[in-house]
């Protein structure tokens, strides 16, 4: 519609982006007003985050939004805020922050996982809130803290929006990946609060995607030239929940891979799994947009390649990226594998010697040069995403005749074919951008833009308009297609 537009706040663990969409005649258009780095600092002895900084950079992007918005004539009628999930500030009666918030890649939870599953057995956990074991999980975060006493936890989207309206709430995507939420009804599993010692209202109350949170504090929207009235929309808070809605997907037989610092592998479903062979397969029942089920698991993905670059810039000068990922492609297959998915590879720093360790133990042939590494992590990813979605089918019994690869991980060709080539299907990437179009998308339903009756059906209808994709096609299928 003419006049109206919506502000994405997108911020994953390596970079964040404002971006002001619109709904046109041809389609959803995206404008990126504002992007910024982001990374987990070492800040009073532990991995953290410097939310003072993001909130910073969060006003930033709002201004260039208005501004933006204003320069075209429109007004930003709404704002949704999408982070990484399981992460969260503890606030008290003030809105002062107890400490700045820990990282999901801080080592602390080392001792408070077994504290949680001696009060609750990890298959109970499971059975009632189907989340996948990660030593991050928010409930072995918690366990972790000194002290909960007279404080609120806030997940980090929820917290920048509390910051922006003064409202607290709890957007039920991310709160799936809490680890206290109940899978089938999609509410606070409250018979786990007791034994675990955490208080019922520790958490703000729950909102669903397209609900209003609140509108701008005075302050804010003078720091930001936005109108008071401008709404912050509970959207997916979860990046990944917002860029599964957005996958353009036609067919109802898709898998995903929503390709980021991490890869998450799976597919939608309408229920959750909450069986035992589900746990052990180590399978996740996240909650999406419209009570969706994202049945995934978390498969190691480009962090790893992410802190090669970092530690090679950090020795030289930087490596380009392209150059490096064409070396790789121009490799030979049958190089080493590793376990992508290791928890090894969950901390920061020396990824390399890490990565060259594992490829040794592996067996395979040593990786002597950078693109051998890059080719090794690539593979290695690929290999990750055939075995995810081979059990994704088995244990859902859903049929994969597609993979929709979005995310910045989507413009990488040489895993798009390896991925193909591994699990024998065609592989759809793109958009990108898919975590800010579901953003958007969700924003513009709850302002009726969209046909509000067709669920995600409507929402991946809009995203299809937005978004070409590139298709790979597995090597033997294209061999025998050009065989005739
Ligand atoms: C991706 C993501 C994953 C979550 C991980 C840690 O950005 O949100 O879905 O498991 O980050 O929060």
């Amino acid at each position: 519609r003419q006049g109206v537009a919506f502000a994405a706040i997108d911020i994953g663990a390596s970079s964040g982006r404002v971006i002001l969409g619109r709904l046109t005649d041809a389609g959803p258009d995206l404008q990126t007003v504002h992007r910024f780095a982001n990374g987990a600092q070492f800040l009073g002895g532990a991995l953290r985050w410097d939310i003072e900084a993001l909130f910073a950079e969060v006003l930033a992007g709002l201004a260039a939004a208005a501004q933006a918005a204003a320069v075209a004539g429109d007004t930003v009628t709404s704002i949704g805020i999408d982070t990484w999930a399981v992460d969260y500030g503890l606030v008290d009666d003030t809105g002062a922050l107890r400490h700045l918030p820990f990282s999901y890649r801080d080592g602390r939870t080392g001792t408070s996982i077994g504290v949680v599953h001696r009060a609750v057995p990890p298959g109970q956990l499971y059975g009632q809130t189907g989340l996948q074991f990660l030593p991050f999980n928010t409930v072995y975060q918690l366990a972790a803290e000194r002290s909960l006493e007279g404080v609120q936890a806030l997940l980090i989207p929820d917290l920048l929006a509390y910051r922006l309206t003064g409202e607290r709430r709890t957007e039920a995507t991310n709160a799936s990946t809490t680890g206290l939420l109940d899978a089938r009804t999609g509410t606070w599993a409250v018979d786990l609060f007791g034994p675990l010692g955490l208080r019922e209202d520790l958490f703000p109350p729950l909102v669903e995607p397209g609900s209003t949170i609140g509108t701008l504090l005075p302050a804010i929207a003078r720091k930001t030239g936005l109108p008071e009235v401008t709404a912050v929309l509970a959207v997916g808070s979860h990046d990944t929940a917002s860029a599964v809605a957005a996958v353009p997907a036609e067919s109802a037989h898709f898998a995903y891979i929503s390709s980021g610092t991490w890869s998450l592998v799976g597919v939608e479903l309408d229920a959750p799994i909450l069986t035992d062979e589900s746990r052990t397969a180590n399978f996740t029942n996240e909650r999406g947009v419209d009570g969706t089920i994202r049945y995934l698991r978390n498969t190691g993905g480009l962090w790893l390649l992410q802190e090669c670059l970092r530690e090679w810039s950090v020795e030289g000068p930087s490596p380009d990226l392209a150059e490096l990922l064409a070396a790789a492609a121009a490799l030979p297959a049958g190089g080493p594998i590793i376990d992508a998915d290791s928890t090894d590879f969950l901390a920061p720093d020396g990824m390399p010697g890490r990565i060259l360790r594992a490829a040794v133990a592996s067996g395979g042939s040593i990786p002597s040069s950078r693109e051998a590494l890059v080719r090794c992590i690539m593979d290695s990813l690929a290999e990750a995403y055939a075995r995810t979605l081979q059990d994704a089918a088995r244990l859902s019994g859903h049929r994969i005749d597609v993979i929709h690869v979005v995310g910045g991980g989507s413009q990488n060709a040489l895993l798009c074919q390896l991925t193909a080539d591994r699990t024998g299907l065609p592989v759809l990437a793109g958009p990108v951008e898919a975590t800010a179009l579901g953003n958007i998308l969700v924003q513009a339903r709850a302002a009726g833009l969209l046909d509000a009756g067709t669920g995600l059906a409507g929402i991946r209808r809009a995203a299809r308009a937005a978004a070409s994709t590139v298709r790979y096609d597995p090597a033997d299928k294209a061999a025998l297609t050009s065989a005739g």
